[in-house]
């Protein structure tokens, strides 16, 4: 690492994601869809029964990955306005990428100097588990960065919250951890998004990325990915590109109504069981050609899943200098073709499926097609 990049990182220390939080208009089914289809655990609840009037929240959780959805009750204040009109604007999406800092007004104080527009100074929250302190800046579109401090409180998320029993009967975990988060940005907007990170946050770029050449052959878009040091926060930027088809980030941001969280990929250790899961439950997955997987073993090599079983499950494969990842995306969640997840298994490689590319946007544009949007 040269000076420069300690100094910067040093600036905005990171401890990882500390939440997704999604805005839906149904909180309740959400939560009821993520622990059945997502195996999560209902962990912590704030609503009308505990004194929230105006929203209700639900915490689950998988291993270290954390996912709050809001509904608005009843609007009352701006925040409540502001998230109802959320949901109308974009339907159920994402509001917030809230990251752990080990100083929220520190990180804060950095963001806001370097650039970022704040939009919550730093403040406490207190109940009988003690403080956290919060801070938010903004992002693309209509998503935020909240701050979270949370170093000195053991309660089951936020002050104000309650614990909460899981909704039905928790069974092996099928993911313990959020691998990248991804952000689609409107047509040449990528690298200010990009130069933003760099700045605020003193996140440098990772060296995969989809540039003009692929944009052009196939992918209709382009992505570049900027993580935090210790690469525990990444986050992949996508701008349509304009090539031969409609771009599956134009059609994103038609229907998102603007920039937002595109897609969510989740760590498993075991991709098969957790597919297998997931689709018993009645996930729906991207399809994958059989021809694909005739010619995978040349290319891919060893991995831990017989090239069979990935075929059977659509899983895809990828492999680099540093090791190989398996991974399979879902189609849209909501009726909006927007938000979608990503599973992924990582054996040494720290890219994003490169080598998958041209089968995965392929995969992709078959769904815009059978949508009427391509
Ligand atoms: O996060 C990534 O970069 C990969 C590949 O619209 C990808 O998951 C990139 C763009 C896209 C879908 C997947
Ligand atoms: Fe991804």
């Amino acid at each position: 690492m040269t000076e420069t990049q300690e100094k910067t990182k040093d600036a905005f220390p990171v401890k990882g994601m500390d939440a997704v939080v999604f805005a839906v208009g149904n909180a309740k089914q959400a939560a009821h869809y993520y622990s059945t289809a997502f195996g999560m655990k209902l962990v912590a609840y704030s609503g009308p029964e505990n004194g929230s009037r105006e929203t209700a929240s639900y915490v689950l959780e998988s291993g270290g990955a954390r996912f709050v959805f809001t509904s608005v009750i009843k609007a009352e204040t701006d925040h409540g306005r502001f998230l109802a009109g959320h949901v109308a604007e974009h339907g159920d999406g994402v509001v917030d990428l809230a990251i752990e800092v080990p100083d929220a007004r520190a990180a804060y104080e950095h963001a806001v100097a370097q650039g970022a527009t704040g939009l919550e100074e730093p403040y406490e929250l207190k109940d009988e588990h003690g403080t956290v302190v919060l801070a938010a800046i903004a992002t693309y579109g209509q998503t935020r960065h909240t701050l979270v401090e949370r170093t000195g409180y053991d309660g089951p998320y936020l002050p104000g919250f309650v614990a909460a029993k899981p909704i039905v009967e928790p069974g092996p975990r099928r993911f313990q951890a959020i691998d990248h988060c991804v952000g689609n940005v409107e047509l040449g907007r990528m690298d200010e998004w990009v130069a933003f990170y760099n700045k605020v946050m003193g996140f440098t770029n990772m060296k995969e990325f989809v540039g003009d050449d692929i944009a052009t052959e196939y992918s209709a878009l382009m992505s570049k990915v900027v993580a935090d040091g210790t690469r525990k926060v990444k986050f992949p930027l996508n701008e349509p590109a304009i090539a031969k088809k409609k771009s599956q980030i134009d059609e994103y941001l038609e229907f998102y109504g603007g920039p937002g969280v595109q897609h969510i990929a989740l760590a498993t250790n075991d991709i098969v069981a957790t597919v297998r899961a997931m689709r018993a439950a009645g996930v729906e997955f991207l399809d994958t050609p059989d021809s694909y997987y005739d010619t995978l073993g040349e290319w891919v090599g060893e991995t831990r899943v017989p090239i069979e079983t990935l075929r059977e499950l659509k899983i895809l494969a990828d492999r680099d200098e540093d090791g190989y990842l398996l991974q399979i995306f879902t189609k849209p969640v909501q009726d909006r073709p927007t938000v979608f997840f990503e599973m992924i298994e990582r054996h040494g490689s720290m890219g994003f499926g490169k080598g998958n590319f041209k089968a995965l946007f392929e995969a992709i544009e078959r769904e815009q097609e059978r949508r009427g949007n391509l």
